[in-house]
């Protein structure tokens, strides 16, 4: 069983397949950068309906952003994303470290000689913690009693096997979890990341244009989060960091739907594979920020059909951020789904909850506030991970 789990681990989803050896002969940094200057306001489309200005990358790597104004880069100095590869392995790390608790207790339960009736409570309440989710943790918890009785499992190691087999059946694993990606050439395929602020939108953007350029697709970003004034700057800074220019709007509040249709104008005139939009998660009122989701993913959709509407969930609000996922889904016609600051929580069956509520599989990962801190949800690598104790 571990052997199989540690194939599939290392046998990549198709979005981690050309990882290493990219295309970005690029010198690796080892500190942060500075912020990049100013985005260029140079205005590249006379007459965009938003007055949108792009951010030029890549940047040079100045000491400071004053002398970014005088020093001409001679050679550009970006980051080279890290591999996606490892970040699999690290999942498990993370995981098994933040979930430690679950897996603890679960295990402790899971040792005992024999189970009875209050052992079976206790693991209840224990995947009950861990956001699996009432009916789930029903359903998983009679299914395991029945395997238990029919086979007449008594040691711990077999009853830990069934366990792991059922959790790993709950999650999912033939979902198709790959991005909707057509091949390298034959884009701009968009990809829109929505969901609720702080939820991990921007920071999710980011860190997928850094996959995508690992794998050797050229990207464009789209800052249609309008609302707030340093929304952009976060936005392009994260694309100038690995050479990825930033359509963003030349005044605040300007039209979204208008931003993300310049985005995706600019994709298709530089020939990019793909555009990221990111948006907004707040608005003076829920009723005004679906509507203008709607507009932006309408506007999207005009050449063709979006590739992938992203969802990003923030793990460690468990089912309340689940409800207002709910909204989301509805209105924008989510394919996938992001979980956010997994590392930050011992709440990992939300995986679990998500997946049934939502209808939707759970692609993708984000495991810290690292650059390279998103990985291809992989299902064997997460129970493993579940189960550590
Ligand atoms: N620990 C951890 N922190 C994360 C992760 N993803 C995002 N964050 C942090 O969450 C915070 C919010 O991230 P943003 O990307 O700005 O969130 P957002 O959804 O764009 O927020 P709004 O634009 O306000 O709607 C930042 O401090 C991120 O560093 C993650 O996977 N793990
Ligand atoms: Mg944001």
């Amino acid at each position: 069983m571990n052997e199989l789990s540690d194939i599939l681990i290392w046998a990549l989803p198709a979005l981690a397949v050309v990882a290493v050896g990219v295309a970005v002969p690029l010198r690796r940094r080892s500190r942060r950068p500075a912020p990049p200057a100013a985005p260029e306001a140079g205005a590249p489309d006379a007459g965009a309906p938003s007055g949108t200005a792009v951010a030029e990358a890549p940047v040079a790597e100045p000491a400071t952003t004053a002398e970014a104004a005088e020093v001409a880069p001679a050679a550009p100095a970006l980051e080279t994303p890290e591999p996606v590869q490892g970040r699999l392995v690290r999942l498990r790390e993370r995981l098994a470290r933040s979930g430690s608790p679950l897996g603890a207790r679960l295990l402790a339960v899971l040792s005992r000689d024999h189970l009875g009736e209050d052992d079976w409570d206790e693991l209840e309440e224990v995947l009950l913690l861990g956001d699996v989710g009432a009916g789930p943790t029903a359903e998983l918890l009679d299914r395991l009693r029945e395997r238990v009785r029919v086979l007449g499992v008594r040691e711990p190691a077999a009853v830990r096997g069934l366990l792991r087999e059922l959790l790993l059946d709950l999650v999912g694993p033939d979902l198709d979890r790959s991005l909707a990606l057509p091949p390298a050439g034959e884009g701009p395929a968009v990809v829109l990341v929505v969901g609720v602020n702080g939820t991990g939108k921007t920071t999710t953007v980011g860190k997928l244009a850094r996959v995508l350029v690992a794998e050797g697709r050229s990207v464009v970003l789209g800052a249609a989060d309008t609302f707030r004034a340093a929304a952009a700057d976060q936005l392009a800074t994260w694309g100038a960091r690995v050479g990825v220019p930033t359509v963003r709007a030349e005044r605040d509040g300007a039209d979204p739907a208008a931003v993300a249709f310049d985005a995706l104008r600019e994709a298709q005139e530089a020939g990019a594979d793909v555009v990221l939009v990111d948006t907004a998660g707040r608005l003076q009122n829920k009723a005004g920020l679906m509507d203008e989701l709607g507009k932006i993913a309408r506007v999207l959709a005009r050449p063709g059909p979006i590739a992938e509407v992203l969802l990003v969930l923030d793990a460690t609000t468990g089912q309340n951020g689940l409800r207002q996922a709910q909204v989301f889904t509805e209105v924008a016609g989510v394919t996938g789904i992001v979980l956010t600051k997994l590392d930050g929580t011992a709440k990992g069956g939300i995986v679990v909850a998500v997946q049934r509520e939502l209808g939707v599989p759970v692609k993708l990962v984000g495991l810290g506030e690292g650059p390279d801190d998103l990985a291809p949800f992989d299902p064997e690598a997460f129970v493993d991970g579940l189960l550590a104790g």
